[in-house]
């Protein structure tokens, strides 16, 4: 059971709700509207993962999944990185980081049984672009899925681990995209 704190609470709610303007979104503190009625409405809409390093690694982050009708949008947000170099990234099967080199957390998660790929072509639901750090190891990045949900049903990410990799995703080779050791996981929970 995860318990949040006011600061790491109000962070998820900046990273999830920038940019989420459409139609149907919750809206921001209108008619005296409060933090618990503000969660409530994103109950089962939005899911976090906060990365934790494996041994012998220094990289942390916050990802938010968002649920944009058939969408998630997905901010991440990472340091510790190899300065100007490309990692790759994936939701893996087993929401377990327990293991001190994130194999615990399984291969990648591959509900549809497709092929790894980018994300123009198939690929797992758990295939993600590939993070960008900059000259201080930190990665900032949006982007959207489309496959897997935030919501509840065989594609949830949710109970599922996010990993970063050593290396850059090569979208090509089977089953893994060649992106070597695992230097970050975290679980994903629902909010
Ligand atoms: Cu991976």
């Amino acid at each position: 059971m995860f318990r949040l704190s006011f600061l790491t609470t109000t962070t998820l709610l900046a990273m999830a709700c920038a940019g989420c303007s459409t139609p149907d979104s919750h809206s921001h503190g209108g008619g005296g509207e409060g933090m618990d009625a503000h969660m409530a409405s994103m109950k089962g809409k939005v899911a976090f993962a906060t990365l934790t390093p494996t041994q012998g690694n220094n990289v942390r982050g916050l990802f938010v999944f968002h649920q944009m009708g058939d969408q998630v949008m997905v901010h991440a947000q990472v340091s510790g990185l190899k300065p100007n170099a490309e990692h790759g990234i994936h939701v893996h099967e087993k929401g377990d980081c327990a293991s001190t080199d994130g194999t615990s957390a399984g291969g990648h998660f591959n509900p549809d049984g497709k092929p790894h790929g980018p994300q123009a072509a198939a690929h797992h639901a758990g295939d993600m672009p590939a993070l960008k750090a900059d000259a201080n190891g930190v990665a900032n990045q949006k982007f959207t899925l489309s496959g897997p949900t935030v919501s509840a049903g065989a594609a949830s990410l949710v109970e599922h681990a996010v990993i970063v990799h050593a290396a850059p995703d090569d979208y090509t080779t089977q089953p893994t995209g060649n992106s070597g050791a695992r230097i970050a996981c975290g679980v994903i929970a629902g909010m």
